[in-house]
């Protein structure tokens, strides 16, 4: 199909638009992950428009926030188009760049092409999805939103040949929209899900911070039984307060404790950001969220 053509119906059928990317301060040291989107422009659109605002920039490893450059523009719709809560929805989602052409060739980067993130405004819903990818480059998922409202949807990929990068959307659903609660800094200290609890704390460490997750038992008893879980012992998830920074981070090479889960996150700019570690036991991932505050003192860079 012409690819005008492809680009109309897209934008006649869609909802969605928005924002940014770009990284100023990604770095990756010492090969671990830190997959950061920076400085949200704020183009959000209201559902059932679309907009062309929403871009990706690539990372600049070793660079300050003074670079940035225009990589990829997100587009997204969903089926049905009017997203409900507690309604299976459809997401389907493409780039482009800035020729216009469609991006159809990722790499794989830990074990999925695309990965794909939804939170609520506000920060009190979370999801980690891997989307199907067609030979075109659309790419797919289900999701079944628990609470309506604004969601922040962030597409982390890495075009093959090019820096890893960061598109973000937003996605506005129907339904009920309770307020969420508002974020509370609780490192270092215990977080938990379900069963498991994590020890959660950070340190700094030149210019970026280790966040550290020491895994436990209900009982307290440290937990021995990690899995891999796409290719690394945990992933953690960094995203600002009003979701307009976005930060991928991998395990450091630890040899702590095997119940200790290490991350270097370079945090962007001071702030509140939550964090959303995930771990995998008994073949079951769990999402142990936490909230830190980094301070502006520390920022100096
Ligand atoms: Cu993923």
């Amino acid at each position: 199909m012409n690819m005008n053509r492809q680009i109309g119906k897209w934008l006649g059928l869609v909802l969605i638009g928005a924002a940014l990317f770009a990284s100023g301060c990604a770095r990756q040291p010492h090969g671990t992950g830190d997959h950061s989107a920076t400085r949200g422009s704020g183009a959000r659109s209201n559902s059932h428009k679309s907009t062309r605002q929403t871009e990706s920039h690539e990372e600049h490893k070793h660079d300050a926030a003074s670079q940035q450059s225009l990589v990829a523009t997100l587009y997204l719709e969903t089926s049905p188009v009017s997203t409900i809560s507690g309604e299976v929805t459809e997401i389907r989602g493409m780039l482009h760049d800035t020729t216009g052409q469609m991006l159809n060739d990722f790499e794989v980067v830990h074990a999925k092409k695309i990965h794909l993130i939804l939170v609520r405004d506000g920060l009190d819903e979370f999801a980690h999805l891997h989307p199907s990818l067609d030979v075109n480059g659309t790419f797919t998922v289900s999701h079944t939103f628990a609470k309506g409202g604004t969601h922040h949807v962030f597409v982390d990929h890495k075009p093959v040949g090019k820096s890893q990068a960061t598109a973000k959307g937003t996605l506005t659903v129907g339904g009920e929209s309770p307020d969420p609660e508002p974020l509370k800094p609780n490192v270092p200290g215990r977080a938990q899900d379900g069963d498991v609890l994590a020890d959660v704390s950070m340190q700094l460490s030149g210019a970026s911070s280790i966040v550290r997750f020491a895994l436990l038992e209900s009982s307290g008893i440290p937990i021995t039984d990690l899995q891999s879980y796409l290719g690394a012992r945990g992933h953690l998830v960094v995203i600002g307060a009003r979701a307009e920074q976005y930060v991928h981070a991998h395990p450091l090479e630890s040899k702590r404790a095997s119940n200790v889960v290490e991350f270097e996150v370079h945090f962007p700019e001071a702030g509140v950001y939550k964090l959303w570690g995930q771990f995998q036991r008994n073949g079951e991932v769990h999402t142990i969220p936490a909230v830190a505050e980094f301070g502006r003192e520390a920022n100096k860079h």
